[in-house]
């Protein structure tokens, strides 16, 4: 069994019913086990700016799959979501990213682990730093206090009660 962070993200069609969407379907997988959810949190998109907000969120589950196993069911859940890959970094409707897999550090065509650009990426960090002990260090790239540290919540807003 491996520990793992799935980030959320969505800036369209109704993002948070997306993001929402998206947990039920984890949380029914028969090998996924959904342990905890951060809150959710608003934020301007990094990249093009003529595209609305996103809402983030990440995912802490416990799997037997593979990363690459994972990554198969997590783009089958962004299809069955509409997902249309067009510009990148553009609007989309669901994206679900592998953002931490046990401590492994993976580097092949199809996957980077850790997800690249957490340790710049507010919209990953804060939701992360919800789930995880102050002490949670990320392989790699140092302690989750000390990147926050370094990390403004600038532009980004918690969500209250959703
Ligand atoms: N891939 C490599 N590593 C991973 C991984 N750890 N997890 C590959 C998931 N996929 C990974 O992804 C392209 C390819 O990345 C996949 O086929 C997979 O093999 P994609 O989702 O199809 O394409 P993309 O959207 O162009 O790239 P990506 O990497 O999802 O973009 P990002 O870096 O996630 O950025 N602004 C705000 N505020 N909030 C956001 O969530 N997201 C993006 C997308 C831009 N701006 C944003 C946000
Ligand atoms: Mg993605």
């Amino acid at each position: 069994m491996k520990k793992v962070f799935i980030g959320l993200g969505s800036n369209l069609d109704d993002p948070l019913s997306q993001l929402k969407k998206a947990i039920e379907y984890l949380k029914q997988h028969e090998m996924l086990n959904v342990i905890n959810i951060s809150n959710f949190y608003s934020s301007p998109p990094m990249g093009p700016q003529d595209q609305p907000d996103f809402i983030n969120a990440v995912v802490e589950i416990a799997t037997s799959l593979s990363a690459e196993q994972l990554l198969d069911e997590l783009q089958k859940i962004e299809r069955q979501q509409g997902r249309e890959r067009k510009q990148h970094w553009g609007a989309r409707t669901l994206d679900l990213d592998i953002l931490l897999y046990g401590n492994k550090v993976i580097n092949t065509e199809r996957l980077i682990v850790p997800h690249r650009g957490i340790s710049e990426r507010n919209f990953v960090l804060y939701p992360l730093n919800d789930l995880v002990e102050k002490n949670f260090r990320i392989s790699g790239l140092g302690k989750i206090n000390e990147l926050l540290a370094a990390c403004p919540m600038t532009g980004i807003t918690r969500l209250s009660e959703v």
